[in-house]
């Protein structure tokens, strides 16, 4: 996982490894904590708060504190998938890292190895779309900081590796509430009832599906373009390293609407496109 504090991380991989299992019942397996501390770690700091206190999660903390827990990773194994073991590792990282790495960056270099790097995006730390939702949807507490900036951090620790990057809009369910703003570019943009982003077919099929994935991929990166965010995507199309990284965008919301204060709607949670990223690299891993 990567991105700046706020912008729903470990949210995403609680509701993740749920939608997960939802996936694996298609492919007749289940997903199976690897190891008691994964059990342990997954149970009290991702589950516990969210499906049974009904509440948010405090943010992670720094990797260099005695109280990280995301210095272990999280292991899950997901049976055999097309003749093979498989294991899905994930790794949460605390925002507050990624917007000011440690002068020892080692408890992060495992960036450099991973698969893929999920890179959040937090639409509402767009100061224009928190004023435009301001009436519609309870303020957020924490916002984090500038996307660009981690951007930077994250490729100055992978170095010289090329870690396909999930560019990840998240918290989508307020994106969907722009549709409800006075503003007509907004109303129309997100009241189109032909856009990827309108729909969440992630659970129809255990295959990614890749034209699916690239309308959202170029609907997301157009959002992006109109959410002032157009020199993440430049610094992606370009990089000043000169290494090109594979990329592509994606847009979830782990909760599905906004939380009350510190609890979760109480309509429940209802994830909205999160098995995407998680399928895109599932697939090219040769996994689904
Ligand atoms: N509307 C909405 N808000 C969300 C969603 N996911 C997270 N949030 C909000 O974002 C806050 C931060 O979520 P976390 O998952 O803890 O963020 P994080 O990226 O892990 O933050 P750090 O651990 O500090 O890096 C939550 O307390 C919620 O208020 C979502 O799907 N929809
Ligand atoms: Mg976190």
């Amino acid at each position: 996982m990567n991105g700046s504090r706020a912008t729903g991380k470990s949210l995403y991989i609680a509701v993740l490894v749920k939608q997960l299992d939802q996936l694996m019942a298609k492919m007749n397996s289940t997903v199976e904590f690897a190891d008691p501390r994964t059990r342990e770690n997954y149970t009290d700091i991702y589950e516990k708060p969210l499906y049974e206190s009904r509440g948010l999660m405090p943010p992670t903390p720094s990797a260099i504190t005695d109280s990280s827990y995301q210095r272990e990773p999280l292991i899950f194994s997901l049976g055999i998938l097309n003749g093979a073991r498989r294991f899905l590792v994930i790794r949460d990282v605390a925002g507050e890292d990624m917007e000011r790495p440690p002068a020892d960056t080692t408890p992060l270099q495992f960036l450099a190895n991973a698969d893929a790097v999920f890179f959040m995006f937090d639409p509402m730390a767009v100061p224009e779309i928190r004023a435009k939702l301001q009436d519609l949807i309870p303020t957020q507490r924490q916002l984090g900081g500038d996307p660009h900036t981690v951007l930077g951090n994250l490729m100055n620790i992978i170095g010289a590796a090329t870690p396909r990057l999930a560019v990840i809009l998240s918290k989508f369910d307020a994106m969907h509430e722009l549709r409800n703003v006075e503003d007509v570019d907004w109303q129309s943009i997100m009241s189109n009832s032909g856009a990827a982003f309108l729909r969440d077919p992630s659970l129809e099929s255990a295959e990614y599906q890749q034209d699916d994935g690239e309308l959202l991929h170029e609907e997301v990166r157009s959002l992006l373009h109109k959410l002032n965010a157009g020199r993440l995507v430049l610094s992606l199309e370009n990089p000043h390293s000169g290494k090109a990284i594979p990329y592509r965008f994606f847009a979830v919301s782990a909760l599905g609407e906004a939380p009350r204060g510190e609890s979760v709607h109480p309509r429940g949670i209802a994830p909205f496109r999160c098995l995407d990223p998680a399928k895109w690299v599932l697939s090219l891993t040769g996994a689904i």
